[in-house]
């Protein structure tokens, strides 16, 4: 018996003791955190990392973190791990990915290394910034519990300042997978429970003062004529922020208040991004020997009655929806997948994704902006969640802002989505009201959505969410899950939406392995039939102002398992190896070169 519990005289307490993770849940690594990194010098942490899964939470009990680092020969003690030795993997990756024994394996895993690191200088500071652990991530540096972070796709930051030392540090992450009912998502998604640290982990250093935050925008009133920066700086100095649009001729200083805020609306008549002319300006922003830098495009958008205007001209979002899934790597993408996803897309004849159903890498939105793709982005308020829990809306709202402060340069991003198919419950509705207007308040230049409900009974849009949000999301799978396609006119003619629809979701699984069936349910056939059906009925209604059909590749998921699907959803218009097309890629590429042709 390791384990350890402070203050108890009996031994065995601890044991018993199932608040052993309450200490380190502080969720203190939250949105007010999150540093801007744009043009900042990154020291990558990636590489091996000890590591080791850990079912019953052991590592937490025996507080493992304490442990310092000591030959075998020299210890006092038996124990149970030993940080310092043993299996590596690589970060970032999933654990699900590396060996067949981790593959459903859901609980906690710990990841330790070294840190050879100068001193913290007086006038800098030192973060440690995580591109994304599911789910849970707490942090510890030299056996000092630092916080712990919620939400398994957004970035979050850790200020080492006052913890590192001069030369060698031990830095360890507790990353926990498991799926609880007060999470978000909650326990039940049509997506792999990935684990682990999949993103990139940095360190940054930074002078004392520094620019925490930094977003610039075309004003939206339609003057096109006006570009917004709001900054947020960190640390005592309250000196003016000087930002600069070079190729705008702009150098401006922005005052900066008590609480560290400063906003400028500057004169400025920019080209207008656009998917068919996606430009971007040098944007800079400094202050004493702080500078951060990033590229952005400016744009309007708007919801007009059924309408969705971008640059003031109405548009339709040629869309595909997209997960993050790699056969081999899970949720770790490279550079060449995401460009391969946007090629994809372009043969497609997109202007408009649908990243689902969680906030995809940073880099694919930066991808975004420069291939001239329109963007819906979400959060993972999918299905079932714990709507009367606060401290559930906390993590889904602190989700949010992280994304929405990761990406609100983005030009591309022009959705935030805050819920898939949830259903129309009194809480839920306040839950996501809380939601939208959190997005409302951070960002004033995007539309709000979600993936709303269908009454079945009276075959029609039903959902009290659509009063608060811009653009109604529907999933419909008339000639899938809704045998009777005939039902999808049916209820294009009941529904009276008032605002623009998105057909956020269609499809139908074609798997096209061995074993194939050449018709009927699971066949290739059958689903470019869905397809074609589809096609025909939607381009006919005037309130679909976009279509994001699902998906654009198979995606491995555990709640599959027939013999057509084995553990993936079929449902993409190019099959796991992100290759093979099948048919209905080619309807559906045809579909979106006759509306591209007629705009
Ligand atoms: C849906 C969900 C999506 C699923 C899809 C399906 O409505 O939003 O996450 O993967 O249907 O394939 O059933």
């Amino acid at each position: 018996m390791l384990e350890r519990m402070e203050g108890a005289d009996n031994g065995l307490a601890c044991l018993h003791d199932e608040d052993y993770d309450v200490p380190f849940n502080k969720q203190n690594l939250n949105s007010s955190m999150l540093i801007f990194t744009g043009g900042r010098k990154a020291e990558s942490l990636n590489g091996e990392w000890n590591f080791c899964v850990d079912l019953l939470d052991t590592g937490l009990r025996q507080k493992w973190f304490s442990f310092t680092p000591e030959a075998p020969e020299d210890k006092t003690e038996p124990y149970d791990y030993d940080p310092y030795a043993g299996e590596t993997v690589p970060v970032p990756s999933c654990w699900s990915m590396l060996k067949d024994k981790w593959y459903f394996f859901e609980g906690s895993a710990w990841y330790t290394r070294s840190l050879d690191l100068e001193e913290v200088r007086k006038d800098e500071r030192l973060f440690l910034r995580v591109g994304a652990a599911q789910y849970d991530c707490k942090v510890f540096l030299n056996g000092e519990f630092l916080g712990n972070h919620y939400g398994g796709s957004t970035p979050f930051n850790v200020e080492l300042t006052d913890h590192a030392k001069p030369g060698r540090n031990w830095l360890m992450l507790c990353v926990n997978n498991t799926r609880t009912l007060d999470r978000v998502p909650m326990r039940n998604t049509d997506w792999f429970n990935y684990g682990g640290i999949y993103r990139d982990v940095e360190l940054y250093r930074t002078p004392k003062t520094f620019i925490s935050d930094f977003f610039a925008y075309l004003v939206p009133d339609s003057s096109y004529d006006k570009i917004a920066v709001e900054l947020q700086v960190n640390g005592p100095d309250r000196a003016p922020v000087t930002v600069e649009f070079k190729e705008l001729g702009i150098k401006s200083e922005v005052p900066i208040d008590e609480d560290g805020f400063g906003k400028l609306v500057i004169p400025s008549k920019p080209e207008l991004w656009s998917p068919e002319h996606p430009r971007l300006y040098q944007a800079t922003a400094s202050v004493g020997e702080d500078r951060v830098e990033d590229m952005i495009g400016f744009r309007q958008i708007d919801q007009v009655g059924t309408d969705v205007l971008l640059n003031g001209k109405p548009i339709f979002f040629r869309g595909i929806s997209v997960h993050e899934d790699d056969e081999f790597t899970g949720k770790v993408l490279r550079d060449e997948d995401l460009e391969q996803r946007f090629r994809h897309a372009k043969e497609l004849n997109c202007n408009f994704m649908r990243f689902a159903h969680y906030p995809h890498d940073e880099r694919a939105a930066k991808m975004a902006d420069r291939e001239g793709i329109l963007l819906w982005e979400e959060i993972p308020v999918y299905w079932a969640i714990d709507f009367k829990n606060t401290d559930t809306l906390n993590d889904a709202r602190n989700q949010l802002q992280e994304l929405i402060k990761r990406d609100r340069n983005r030009a591309s991003v022009v959705i935030w989505s805050v819920g898939n198919e949830n259903p129309d419950t009194d809480e839920r509705l306040s839950f996501m009201k809380h939601l939208v207007d959190t997005a409302k308040e951070m960002d004033p230049t995007r539309l709000t959505s979600a993936a709303c409900l269908v009454n079945h009974t009276k075959n029609r849009i039903e959902d009290r969410l659509i009063q608060h949000i811009n653009v109604i999301g529907i999933n419909e799978y008339y000639g899938w899950y809704e045998e009777n396609f005939d039902d999808l006119i049916d209820f294009l003619d009941n529904s009276e939406p008032g605002k623009p629809v998105v057909i956020s979701e269609t499809g139908a699984d074609g798997y096209i392995g061995e074993g194939k069936l050449e018709k009927g349910f699971f066949s290739e056939s059958y689903m470019a039939e869905v397809y074609r059906k589809q096609i025909a009925t939607l381009r006919q209604r005037e309130f679909v102002k976009g279509i994001s059909p699902w998906i654009l590749y198979d995606f491995r998921v555990e709640r599959r398992q027939n013999m057509f699907q084995q553990g993936w959803n079929r449902k993409g218009l190019i099959a796991s190896d992100k290759k093979t097309k099948k048919t209905a890629f080619k309807l559906l590429a045809d579909f979106y070169a006759e509306l591209k042709a007629k705009n």
